[in-house]
C-alpha cells in the first residue's frame, strides 16, 4: 500500500510546522512527513536555538496519486504570506524546491496567487540545500497528545513515530486536518480495530474544521 519507489519529496515553510504535519500527513499520496529547520545557514539548529531557520515539513509523496501543483495549493490555502502580516523568519512563507521542474511549478503557483490580490506575496522560493529534522518530541506533535492510540497501533518509538506512513495520517486526522469524507474513504485502508477507529473518529468528527492544528 505504501509503496515507495517513485517518491519524490517537497519542502514547505508554512508558520508553526505542528500544522503542516497534519495537513501534509493526511494527503492521499503523502507517504510521510518530517517536521525541521532549513533554509537559514546555522549549523545544527534546535527549537530553542533555530538562527536564521524556518521551521518546515518535509513532505514525502508519490506523484503518481499526488501532484507538486496539488501540494501547492494546500500550502496556499493554509497559512499568511502577505505584506500586510508581521512574519518573523522561524514562521516565514517559504517553498523550497527539489529539482527544476518543482521550482518552475512554484514559481508560476506564486505568480498565479500574486494576481488573486492586492498585497505582495512575500513568499520565497529558494533551492532545497540543508534540511536538520527538529527535536523528537515535534515530530507528529499532536498524535503525541494520545498516548492510548500510539500504544495500540504500536508505533511506540520516536523513529516510528518520525516515518511511519501511519503516523502521518493519524496525526493528521486526530488534528481534524482533511475531510470526514476523505476518513471515511480511506479509514479501511488504515487497518485500525474497529476500538481504534471509533476513537479516532470521534476527534476527525471533533475537530473537523477548526484549523487549530498548532
Ligand atoms: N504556538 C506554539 C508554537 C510552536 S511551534 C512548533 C507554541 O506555543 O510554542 O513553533
Amino acid at each position: 500500500q505504501f509503496e515507495e519507489i517513485q517518491a519524490k519529496h517537497a519542502t514547505f515553510g508554512m508558520g508553526c510546522f505542528w500544522a503542516g504535519d497534519c495537513l501534509f500527513g493526511v494527503l492521499p499520496g503523502v507517504i510521510r512527513t518530517c517536521v525541521g529547520y532549513a533554509g537559514g545557514q546555522k549549523e545544527s539548529p534546535t527549537y530553542r536555538n533555530i538562527g536564521d531557520h524556518t521551521e518546515v515539513v518535509n513532505v514525502e509523496y508519490n506523484p503518481d496519486v499526488i501532484s507538486y501543483a496539488q501540494l501547492l495549493s494546500l500550502f496556499w490555502e493554509n497559512h499568511e504570506y502577505g505584506l500586510t502580516t508581521k512574519i518573523k523568519r522561524q514562521y516565514m512563507s517559504l517553498i523550497l524546491y527539489h529539482d527544476e521542474e518543482q521550482k518552475l511549478i512554484a514559481e508560476k503557483s506564486r505568480e498565479q496567487e500574486q494576481r488573486k490580490r492586492t498585497d505582495l506575496i512575500l513568499t520565497e522560493i529558494r533551492k532545497f540545500e540543508k534540511f536538520y529534522p527538529a527535536e523528537d518530541y515535534h515530530q507528529k506533535y499532536r498524535l503525541r497528545n494520545h498516548p492510548w492510540l500510539i500504544e495500540t497501533t504500536g508505533l511506540t518509538s520516536d523513529e516510528v513515530l518520525r516515518n511511519s506512513p501511519l503516523a502521518a495520517k493519524l496525526n493528521g486526522y486526530i488534528a481534524g486536518a482533511g475531510t470526514i469524507e476523505q476518513f471515511a474513504k480511506e479509514l479501511p485502508n488504515l487497518g485500525l480495530t474497529e476500538k481504534t477507529a471509533q476513537y479516532l473518529q470521534k476527534y476527525v468528527i471533533e475537530n473537523q474544521g477548526n484549523g487549530l492544528y498548532c
